[in-house]
């Protein structure tokens, strides 16, 4: 017997198919189409991790199943190669970005084959080649043209010494990541894509996604944040009636405002304190502010810290004059950047109060005793209005729209919607991304540059010294003409977000070799939205966002004819090792190409798939992984043992009773089992758990028991493996003597009426004399039909006395005792 021998087998097949084209993407329009997606990689220099084993291995699952089920499958991979480790590498080794990169791409696309994945490599993208990120420019221009791409300042993290901006996830307690200096906010113009434009489309789109985790979901309502409320406008009658606008959930508790707080930035603060006492102290504070990030300000435990302007506004309702703070805990960025305070109905506000000693007036009252005052803690419940003029006695939810309208009626305001969701900011200013395409001209302004003129380059003659961005020390670069009038201009400088690249990448992958467009309308709209998308939790609002705002805007510019990008997301859970995420500070990495080695990729794969459902943490267990490939060579022998089966003609046709008819029930039971497991639930271990059942059955079935049924549950037991396992199956399926790849075989049907259990009658003899009738399930074990028909009251008259010697089971026909 040959014996299992996965590195032969694997690498043969890899080129195998490679050679035969075997994955190439199917063009049959007459089937019906699918689309199954990993995120891509960042291809980093470390090459593939459990995690990425983990993604691929299911994503292949799936667009296995789907091919086998007759659909035609679009299954890509790329890499998503801008990025800051690549520049990192220049700046620390002087090694070029660009060559650092494809070097690990390579070497990306060379783990992922060994996995056998079945990507149609022909469709790859890297987004780091001017064949992508031109589009990437294109996009940015036709965002431009709708007036969704716009410059503006924007307060930001700003690192003095390495003179860049810093993301806010570069900042480690208010000091650079890098060179540890403090980092500062800076005032810059930066390029900013309108996302709050969709902000309700982005929020409607969610509840069309039935197939989406409800987590997920969660998440992006949560970020973009929508609060339905009220604007108030106050007015400052010692600033000529200039006016301050507050942004309020509860426009009821209007008549319990005391005080009104602006944030540190907020644009009057200059003249709100000009000659006024605390005017220093206060300009001192904003400098503070500066250094603090949003997170550390607005963290429920960080002391809330105000002073008094000095000046006062003017109640809207009741014309009272209410002094106007300066505090941390209001941001500028979040509806008005001020607020109204209602300690009475606020925790936060009721805390302020106490701490600076403002007055605290109750305008809603419970139902039922009055509260006790002084108040001890902010009353946030329901109740009725008090204090409040014209509308005392009112429920308070009937009060919030009452006083909103009122306001609008006086012009003072109005209802409103606010969202959480900001602007998304893509300026960066770093060489490894894509230059924004625009130019600065003394005499015409911001002037795009023409579509005809991309890809806009990145330069060579550039220098990494991490103080600067690399692109402003390029003089070809930054020096241009203006493509308006002619004249001497200079080129942008910022980079964008790689978020950028990948929020379109999955529509590049449907027309990859387009020169003219991103994409061909006609293409996309074949393949998208995405039925199956898989990857990692952590984009739950960053990526999955930011590319369902694309798919919107090129809806409505006419491009695609979905505005949902991804019909269904798989968030697949994290691999962990003795109960902690593999990571290498805690020293728990178990590399999968030492699992590769080891015991083939067919192996890996398999522990992956049988070891959690794909959505859950699954621990790495060395003996798991044993079991898998003990498993394997488990099915292996069972075939390779009976390879002369394959040789003979098959003899079918005839009527199964006993063990072959209960073979056929757990063979037909299995495929049903792991058709629905995939199909519908992509609970790949519970599908494998069906399959090592039937091979279980296969190892206990009969020798003398029909062979023809024994050969096809062999034969669907190969292809209902080819998914999970690719090389093993397709060796096996060889030995068995087929031509063609168990790849392209059909996924077998299900026969309901194999299901049914029937029933037999079966004679009882006693030294070959008929003397019982026994009923029995067709499924009944020969011990079982032993074991009843010894049960039975006459035969056990019969025998009695006597000595059983044997007793011989016909499945499905008679029981023989032989007694004397
Ligand atoms: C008065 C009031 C009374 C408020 C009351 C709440 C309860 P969400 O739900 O998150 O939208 N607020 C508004 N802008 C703010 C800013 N820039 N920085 C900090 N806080 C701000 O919260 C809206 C509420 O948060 C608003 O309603 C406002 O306080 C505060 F009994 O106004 B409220
Ligand atoms: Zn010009």
């Amino acid at each position: 017997m040959k014996e299992y021998t996965p590195k032969e087998i694997e690498s043969k097949w890899q080129a195998h198919w490679a050679g035969t084209r075997l994955y190439a993407t199917d063009e049959d329009s007459s089937k019906p189409k699918y689309y199954a997606l990993e995120q891509f990689p960042y291809p980093s220099g470390d090459g593939l991790h459990m995690g990425h084993m983990r993604v691929y291995s299911i994503g292949d699952v799936i667009a296995r199943f789907r091919r086998m089920n007759g659909y035609r499958v679009l299954h890509p991979m790329g890499a998503d190669a801008f990025g800051l480790p690549a520049e990192n590498a220049a700046i620390n080794r002087g090694v070029n970005p660009g060559e650092w990169t494809l070097k690990n791409m390579d070497r990306f696309v060379k783990e992922q084959s060994m996995m056998g994945v079945s990507y149609d490599w022909d469709r790859y993208v890297a987004t780091c080649l001017p064949e992508y990120y031109r589009f990437n420019q294109w996009l940015f221009l036709l965002f431009y043209e709708r007036g969704l791409a716009y410059r503006k300042k924007a307060f930001v993290n700003w690192c003095p010494d390495c003179s860049t901006v810093l993301a806010n996830e570069q900042v480690e307690n208010g000091r650079c990541w890098r060179c540890d200096s403090e980092v500062t906010k800076k005032e810059l113009e930066q390029w900013f894509l309108r996302i709050t434009d969709y902000a309700e489309r982005l929020l409607e789109g969610l509840d069309r996604l039935p197939k989406w985790p409800e987590k997920v979901k969660a998440m992006q309502r949560n970020w973009i944040g929508k609060s339905e409320g009220a604007h108030v406008s106050f007015s400052i009658p010692e600033l000529e009636d200039e006016r301050v606008t507050v942004f309020t959930t509860r426009p009821d508790t209007l008549y319990g405002v005391t005080y009104m707080v602006v944030a540190p930035e907020h644009p009057l603060v200059p003249r709100l304190i000009k000659g006024k006492e605390n005017e220093s102290v206060i300009l001192e504070f904003i400098e503070q502010m500066k250094k603090q990030t949003e997170i550390e300000r607005t963290s429920t435990d960080a002391e809330k810290v105000g002073y008094p302007t000095g000046a006062y506004a003017k109640h809207p309702l009741t014309g009272e004059m209410i002094p106007i703070w300066v505090a941390n805990y209001v941001l500028m960025d979040y509806g008005t950047g001020a607020v109204m305070g209602v300690p009475a109905h606020d925790e936060r506000d009721f805390q302020f109060a106490k701490k600076y000693d403002l007055p605290i007036k109750v305008v809603i009252q419970p139902e039922g005793e009055p509260l006790e005052e002084p108040l001890t803690e902010a009353y946030t419940e329901d109740g009725k209005l008090v204090n409040s003029g014209p509308f005392n006695g009112m429920n308070n939810r009937e009060a919030l729209s009452a006083i909103a309208e009122h306001l609008a009626e006086t012009n003072q305001g109005g209802p409103t919607v606010n969202y959480r969701l900001r602007d998304w900011l893509i300026s960066r200013q770093r060489y490894w991304g894509t230059p924004i395409p625009m130019i600065y001209c003394d005499a015409c302004g911001t002037v795009p540059v023409p579509k005809e003129d991309l890809p806009v380059l990145l330069p060579e003659d550039v220098v990494f010294d991490g103080k600067r961005n690399p692109l402003t020390t390029s003089e070809t670069f930054v020096q241009t003409t203006c493509p308006s009038c002619g004249r001497e201009a200079r080129r942008e400088t910022d980079t964008m977000d790689t978020f950028f690249d990948s929020s379109w990448y999955f529509m590049r992958y449907t027309d990859s070799k387009n020169t003219e467009v991103p994409f061909d309308p006609e293409k996309v709209n074949n393949w998208l939205p995405v039925d199956e998308y898989i990857g990692g939790i952590e984009h739950a609002v960053l990526h999955l966002l930011y590319s369902r705002f694309f798919t919107k805007v090129l809806y409505d510019a006419g491009m695609i004819a979905v505005d949902e990008p991804f019909a269904s997301l798989l968030t697949q859970g994290m691999v962990l090792k003795d109960g902690f995420k593999m990571s290498k500070s805690k020293g728990n990495v178990v590399s999968p190409l030492e699992i590769v080695e080891k015991y083939g990729a067919d192996t890996a794969r398999f522990f992956i798939l049988f070891a959690a459902p794909p959505d859950r943490d699954l621990d790495w267990s060395d003996a798991g992984v044993e079991g898998s490939y003990r498993f394997l060579n488990r099915v292996w022998r069972l075939i390779a043992q009976n390879e002369s089966l394959f040789g003979q003609k098959a003899d079918t046709g005839r009527e199964l009773t006993g063990d072959a008819r209960e073979l056929r029930r757990i063979l037909h039971q299995t495929i049903k089992k792991v058709t629905h497991e995939i199909g519908e639930r992509n609970h790949f271990n519970t599908a494998i758990s069906a399959i090592m059942e039937l091979v279980n059955a296969l190892y206990a079935y009969p020798e003398n028991a029909d062979r023809s049924i024994f050969r096809e549950a062999l034969e669907k037991l190969v292809i209902l493996l080819a998914p999970f396992v690719p090389h093993i199956t397709e060796e096996l399926w060889q030995m068995m003597g087929k031509q063609e790849s168990v790849h392209k075989e059909a996924w077998p049907a299900f026969d309901p009426e194999a299901l049914v259990q029937n029933e037999v009658e079966i004679a009882v003899q006693i030294n070959g004399k008929v003397r019982e009738k026994l009923v029995v399930p067709t499924s009944a074990s020969r011990d079982e039909v032993e074991k009843q028909a010894l049960q039975q009251d006459r035969i056990r008259m019969l025998i009695e006395g006597k000595t059983v010697r044997k007793v011989i089971v016909v499945p499905g026909k008679l029981v023989n005792i032989v007694a004397n």
